[in-house]
């Protein structure tokens, strides 16, 4: 009797073992904040059992079984807490160009002793079943599939970019889609709707044009020639999106486009014993207050830090705590009621009873676990798409935007952060928003292994039909002026017609007139 238990066991053991797929992971950009989408997933499909080597320039602090890392670390310059004011407005003016420069570089990467190495003489025992890999400004990575015939997976850090649209075949509708790069919401006007038609084909058009040279690396060294950039997108046979209805909108998705918003999100570690003790006696309160993983507060002008300060003092008995990498290049005076550290267990600190808002940048993964912890926020945008992400939340009531870091005062912050502690509506929005966000049947992280699996053991069997079609087909416009054209020709030929009959009925009589009026103004001469 206690057989069966047994039996069933080894069968779940085997089965496991039987489906464990090996999976290369290829994440060469060096960004912090896109990084840890990836991680999640990663880890995720080890601990279920995939043996996942991963491309990253983030190894593991500690190992974990089945995972192994391919680490660039150290062959590009840190972004990690390494961007200064200066690079930021740098970035503010940077063009599609500059993305795909930037891209190109990534590429470059390719050179890499331990990448050579891979392409050169891929594991055989086993082989790969499937690549993953980030999409974003490096399509030459997407060679890896084509390369280790295998299918590939595209992961999106953000929103689903312009630029994957046509590649993808999902459908587009810029009537109430607005652009990556717009600031609007699904309800346009005309106007509104003419820029988002001309912006999205804009940003599209440059980012395929600016990345098509990275052909050249597919070909010098996967040995791959294409016509176009674009044919190594039709490879993709899955995309997980980093976005949720609740949070960016009603847009239909094709079928192998999935949306995993929140995937990154799970239980911090604890706070330390430290910072434990400033949250839990903020009995007035507590402001946690951050530009992210990358920026360096303690860069910015003194003018604006000063701005600050006298705000947070201001709002006393409330307490503050900031990230500050470097605080020995910080401004000194800070207020008493502000707390610094180089580093937060950030889920953990937001998610404590005394934290009433959120001061941030804007960015796409510290916004989720605002939302995820239900905080609302006050946004200082700084560059790329968290003008969008802060206006996106602004509409949403669960927001206020000082709109830009040049136009951060004192009066400005002291108003919003009172507004934020005192107006209960944003709370109780943002509650509301936390749980439509959070009830899923299943969690993103389980989702995405589902399809990531799903795809490993079927191939490439959910890729739209439309890609194989050219834009004017996808939009029907051959099929509108097919009938156009018949319509047109039809009434042309009914108005020949009529006017062929007109004269049949009518035209000796008029023709006679004529005649005699002729002849009578020949007589009068
Ligand atoms: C920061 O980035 C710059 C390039 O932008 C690089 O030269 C420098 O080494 C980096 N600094 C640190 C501390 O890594
Ligand atoms: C995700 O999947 C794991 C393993 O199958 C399961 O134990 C867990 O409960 C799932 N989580 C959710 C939220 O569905
Ligand atoms: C496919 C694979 O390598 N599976 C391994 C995952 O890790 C467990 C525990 O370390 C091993 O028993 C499996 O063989």
């Amino acid at each position: 009797m206690k057989l069966l238990p047994l039996i069933l066991l080894a069968i779940l053991t085997c089965d496991q073992v039987a489906n464990g797929y090996r999976i290369l992971g290829v994440f060469p950009l060096h960004g912090k904040s896109h990084w840890v989408m990836q991680e999640e997933l990663m880890k995720g499909l080890a601990k279920r059992g995939h043996q996942v080597d991963v491309i990253t320039h983030f190894p593991l602090k500690k190992p974990i079984p089945n995972y192994t890392d391919i680490s660039l670390a150290g062959s590009l310059p840190p972004v990690m807490n390494n961007l200064t004011a200066d690079d930021i407005q740098r970035f503010g003016s940077s063009s599609m160009a500059a993305l795909a420069h930037m891209g190109t570089m990534v590429c470059q990467l390719l050179d890499h002793p331990k990448l050579r190495q891979l392409i050169q003489n891929p594991p055989q025992d086993p082989p790969y079943d499937i690549v993953i890999t980030e999409l974003f400004v490096s399509p030459c990575y997407l060679a890896f599939g084509r390369h280790l015939k295998v299918p590939v997976v595209g992961t999106v850090a953000s929103v689903f970019h312009d630029w994957l649209s046509e590649v993808s075949g999902n459908p587009m509708n810029l009537a109430y889609i607005p652009s990556m790069f717009s600031v609007y919401d699904q309800h346009m006007s005309f106007k509104e709707r003419l820029i988002n038609v001309l912006l999205s084909n804009y940003i599209s058009g440059q980012m395929h044009y600016y990345t098509n040279s990275q052909l050249e690396f597919a070909k010098k060294y996967f040995g791959i020639d294409v016509p176009h950039i674009k044919d190594l997108y039709y490879d993709l046979s899955l995309y997980l999106v980093n976005t949720h209805h609740s949070l960016h909108g009603i847009r239909p998705m094709t079928t192998n486009v999935i949306e995993v918003g929140g995937l990154h999100l799970k239980d911090d570690d604890p706070p330390s014993p430290e910072v434990q003790k400033w949250l839990d006696e903020s009995k007035d309160g507590c402001i946690y207050f951050t530009f992210g993983s990358m920026v360096r507060i303690e860069t910015f002008p003194k003018e604006l830090i000063q701005q600050f300060y006298a705000s947070f003092e201001k709002i006393a008995p409330v307490r503050v705590l900031m990230k500050v990498a470097k605080k020995e290049d910080l401004l000194p005076g800070l207020p008493k009621n502000v707390m610094t550290q180089s580093w937060f267990p950030q889920i953990s600190v937001l998610k404590h009873k005394n934290i009433r808002a959120f001061i941030t940048h804007g960015g796409g993964m510290g916004t989720q676990e605002a939302i995820y912890c239900a905080v609302p926020m006050i946004g200082i945008p700084l560059f790329g798409d968290q003008r969008i992400n802060i206006q996106n939340y602004v509409n949403k009531k669960v927001a206020i935007s000082l709109e830009s870091v040049n136009d951060v005062t004192e009066e400005k912050l002291t108003s919003a952060l009172n507004n934020i502690l005192k107006d209960l509506s944003y709370r109780e929005n943002v509650q509301k928003l936390s749980k439509l966000f959070l009830d899923r049947p299943t969690s993103p992280l389980n989702t995405s292994i589902f399809w990531v699996e799903y795809v490993a053991k079927y191939g490439n069997v959910l890729q739209s039909p439309a890609i194989n079609l050219y834009w004017w087909q996808r939009n029907l416009l051959d099929v509108y002026g097919f009938i156009l054209a018949v319509i047109v020709t039809a009434l042309g030929v009914v108005l020949f017609v009529l006017r062929k009959l007109k004269n049949l009925l009518f035209g000796s009589r008029v023709c006679a007139k004529k005649d005699s009026a002729a002849i009578k103004s020949k007589k009068n001469k």
